[in-house]
Protein backbone atom coordinates (compact mmCIF):
# COMPACT_ATOMS: atom_id res chain seq x y z
CA UNK A 1 0.00 0.00 0.00
CA UNK A 2 2.09 2.71 -0.97
CA UNK A 3 0.01 6.23 0.34
CA UNK A 4 0.24 7.61 4.00
CA UNK A 5 -2.54 9.47 5.42
CA UNK A 6 -3.49 11.05 8.53
CA UNK A 7 -6.71 11.00 10.17
CA UNK A 8 -8.57 12.51 13.21
CA UNK A 9 -10.97 11.28 15.02
CA UNK A 10 -13.25 12.81 17.28
CA UNK A 11 -16.05 11.99 19.60
CA UNK A 12 -18.25 14.02 22.03
CA UNK A 13 -21.61 12.06 22.56
CA UNK A 14 -22.39 8.98 24.47
CA UNK A 15 -19.65 6.26 24.64
CA UNK A 16 -16.90 7.99 23.30
CA UNK A 17 -14.11 5.70 23.83
CA UNK A 18 -16.23 2.85 22.07
CA UNK A 19 -17.05 4.94 19.11
CA UNK A 20 -13.55 5.72 18.63
CA UNK A 21 -12.31 2.61 18.67
CA UNK A 22 -14.98 0.98 16.76
CA UNK A 23 -14.39 3.64 13.97
CA UNK A 24 -10.45 2.41 13.88
CA UNK A 25 -11.41 -1.36 13.82
CA UNK A 26 -13.70 -0.79 10.95
CA UNK A 27 -10.65 1.30 9.38
CA UNK A 28 -8.40 -1.76 9.98
CA UNK A 29 -10.71 -4.09 8.70
CA UNK A 30 -10.46 -2.44 4.78
CA UNK A 31 -9.03 -4.62 2.55
CA UNK A 32 -6.90 -1.09 1.13
CA UNK A 33 -6.04 0.08 4.82
CA UNK A 34 -3.49 -0.93 6.99
CA UNK A 35 -3.59 1.17 10.67
CA UNK A 36 0.72 1.88 10.92
CA UNK A 37 0.17 3.94 14.10
CA UNK A 38 -2.34 5.24 16.68
CA UNK A 39 -2.00 7.98 19.10
CA UNK A 40 -3.01 8.29 22.52
CA UNK A 41 -6.87 9.11 23.14
CA UNK A 42 -7.13 12.63 24.90
CA UNK A 43 -9.75 14.57 26.19
CA UNK A 44 -10.03 18.10 24.51
CA UNK A 45 -12.34 21.34 25.50
CA UNK A 46 -14.82 22.35 22.63
CA UNK A 47 -13.06 24.45 20.17
CA UNK A 48 -15.70 26.63 18.00
CA UNK A 49 -18.51 26.07 19.29
CA UNK A 50 -18.09 26.04 23.13
CA UNK A 51 -21.95 25.20 24.64
CA UNK A 52 -21.07 21.52 23.73
CA UNK A 53 -19.50 18.13 25.84
CA UNK A 54 -15.81 17.62 26.29
CA UNK A 55 -14.41 15.39 23.23
CA UNK A 56 -12.16 12.70 22.90
CA UNK A 57 -9.73 12.88 20.37
CA UNK A 58 -7.07 11.02 18.63
CA UNK A 59 -4.80 10.47 15.30
CA UNK A 60 -4.46 7.11 13.21
CA UNK A 61 -1.31 6.90 10.64
CA UNK A 62 -2.39 4.86 7.81
CA UNK A 63 -1.18 3.33 4.64
CA UNK A 64 -3.41 2.81 1.77
CA UNK A 65 -4.24 2.21 -1.44
CA UNK A 66 -7.37 4.32 -1.69
CA UNK A 67 -7.20 7.82 -3.56
CA UNK A 68 -8.04 10.68 -1.28
CA UNK A 69 -11.90 10.69 -2.70
CA UNK A 70 -12.73 7.29 -1.95
CA UNK A 71 -10.80 7.44 1.36
CA UNK A 72 -12.99 10.45 2.08
CA UNK A 73 -16.07 8.38 0.95
CA UNK A 74 -14.74 5.68 3.64
CA UNK A 75 -14.74 8.03 6.23
CA UNK A 76 -18.11 9.60 5.75
CA UNK A 77 -19.71 5.65 5.43
CA UNK A 78 -18.12 5.21 9.13
CA UNK A 79 -19.65 7.91 10.43
CA UNK A 80 -23.14 6.66 8.74
CA UNK A 81 -22.40 3.28 9.77
CA UNK A 82 -21.85 4.09 13.36
CA UNK A 83 -25.06 6.13 13.84
CA UNK A 84 -23.95 9.95 13.41
CA UNK A 85 -26.88 12.39 12.30
CA UNK A 86 -25.26 15.46 11.21
CA UNK A 87 -27.12 18.67 13.20
CA UNK A 88 -25.17 21.99 12.84
CA UNK A 89 -21.56 22.31 11.87
CA UNK A 90 -19.44 22.36 14.49
CA UNK A 91 -22.11 20.65 16.92
CA UNK A 92 -21.82 17.51 18.91
CA UNK A 93 -21.35 14.56 17.33
CA UNK A 94 -20.78 10.37 17.85
CA UNK A 95 -17.89 9.96 15.44
CA UNK A 96 -16.11 12.29 13.16
CA UNK A 97 -13.09 11.05 10.88
CA UNK A 98 -11.21 13.98 8.91
CA UNK A 99 -8.67 13.72 6.47
CA UNK A 100 -5.56 15.89 7.91
CA UNK A 101 -3.24 15.01 5.43
CA UNK A 102 -2.38 12.59 2.08
CA UNK A 103 1.33 12.09 1.26
CA UNK A 104 2.63 15.48 1.12
CA UNK A 105 -0.62 16.20 -1.46
CA UNK A 106 -2.11 19.82 -1.37
CA UNK A 107 -5.76 19.18 -2.64
CA UNK A 108 -8.59 21.37 -3.25
CA UNK A 109 -11.38 19.82 -4.66
CA UNK A 110 -15.44 20.68 -4.46
CA UNK A 111 -15.37 17.56 -1.74
CA UNK A 112 -12.33 17.60 -0.94
CA UNK A 113 -9.49 20.03 1.35
CA UNK A 114 -6.01 18.40 2.08
CA UNK A 115 -4.40 19.42 4.19
CA UNK A 116 -7.22 19.97 6.21
CA UNK A 117 -7.71 23.90 5.77
CA UNK A 118 -8.02 24.19 9.98
CA UNK A 119 -5.32 21.54 11.14
CA UNK A 120 -2.69 24.32 12.06
CA UNK A 121 -5.15 26.28 14.24
CA UNK A 122 -6.15 23.29 16.25
CA UNK A 123 -4.14 21.80 19.01
CA UNK A 124 -6.60 19.04 19.69
CA UNK A 125 -5.53 17.70 16.39
CA UNK A 126 -1.52 18.83 16.21
CA UNK A 127 -1.12 17.12 19.45
CA UNK A 128 -1.57 13.75 18.81
CA UNK A 129 -0.15 14.32 15.38
CA UNK A 130 2.65 15.06 16.66
CA UNK A 131 2.87 12.03 19.20
CA UNK A 132 3.10 9.59 16.45
CA UNK A 133 4.58 11.67 13.61
CA UNK A 134 6.90 14.29 15.41
CA UNK A 135 8.70 15.43 12.53
CA UNK A 136 5.91 15.64 9.89
CA UNK A 137 5.75 19.40 7.86
CA UNK A 138 2.44 20.70 6.74
CA UNK A 139 2.72 20.48 3.02
CA UNK A 140 1.44 24.06 2.16
CA UNK A 141 3.18 25.98 4.49
CA UNK A 142 6.04 24.17 4.53
CA UNK A 143 6.80 24.90 8.34
CA UNK A 144 6.92 21.62 10.72
CA UNK A 145 4.01 21.27 12.95
CA UNK A 146 6.13 21.44 15.96
CA UNK A 147 7.00 24.75 14.98
CA UNK A 148 3.06 25.20 14.23
CA UNK A 149 1.71 23.49 17.28
CA UNK A 150 3.98 26.29 19.35
CA UNK A 151 2.09 29.03 18.17
CA UNK A 152 -1.36 28.07 19.22
CA UNK A 153 -2.62 29.83 22.68
CA UNK A 154 -4.76 26.79 24.16
CA UNK A 155 -2.70 24.33 24.10
CA UNK A 156 -4.22 23.18 28.14
CA UNK A 157 -7.79 22.68 25.97
CA UNK A 158 -5.77 19.28 25.23
CA UNK A 159 -5.28 16.66 28.07
CA UNK A 160 -4.02 12.74 28.05
CA UNK A 161 -7.20 10.59 28.46
CA UNK A 162 -5.75 7.21 27.89
CA UNK A 163 -2.53 7.07 26.85
CA UNK A 164 -1.56 3.99 24.00
CA UNK A 165 1.75 2.48 22.89
CA UNK A 166 1.71 0.56 19.95
CA UNK A 167 1.52 -2.56 21.43
CA UNK A 168 -1.69 -2.00 23.35
CA UNK A 169 -3.11 -0.26 20.42
CA UNK A 170 -2.84 -3.19 17.94
CA UNK A 171 -4.01 -5.55 20.90
CA UNK A 172 -7.04 -4.02 21.07
CA UNK A 173 -7.25 -3.57 16.83
CA UNK A 174 -6.28 -7.09 16.05
CA UNK A 175 -9.77 -8.68 17.64
N1 LIG B 1 -14.37 19.15 16.10
C1 LIG B 1 -15.01 20.18 15.55
C2 LIG B 1 -15.27 21.43 16.25
N2 LIG B 1 -14.68 21.49 17.54
N3 LIG B 1 -13.42 20.60 19.30
C3 LIG B 1 -12.72 19.58 19.81
N4 LIG B 1 -12.15 19.72 21.01
N5 LIG B 1 -12.54 18.40 19.16
C4 LIG B 1 -13.10 18.20 17.93
O1 LIG B 1 -12.93 17.11 17.33
C5 LIG B 1 -13.85 19.26 17.34
C6 LIG B 1 -13.98 20.46 18.08
C7 LIG B 1 -15.51 20.10 14.16
O2 LIG B 1 -15.21 18.94 13.54
MG1 LIG C 1 -14.02 17.75 12.17
MG1 LIG D 1 -15.68 15.92 9.62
Amino acid sequence: MKNIAYISLGSNIGDRKTYLEEAVDILSSHGDIEITSVSSIYETDPVGYTEQGKFLNMVVEISTDLNPEVLLHQCLQIEEDLGRKRQFKWGPRIIDLDILLYNDENIESEILQIPHPRMQERAFVLIPLLEIAPSLMHPKFKAPFIDILDDIPDKEGVRLWKQINGEDAFVHLEN
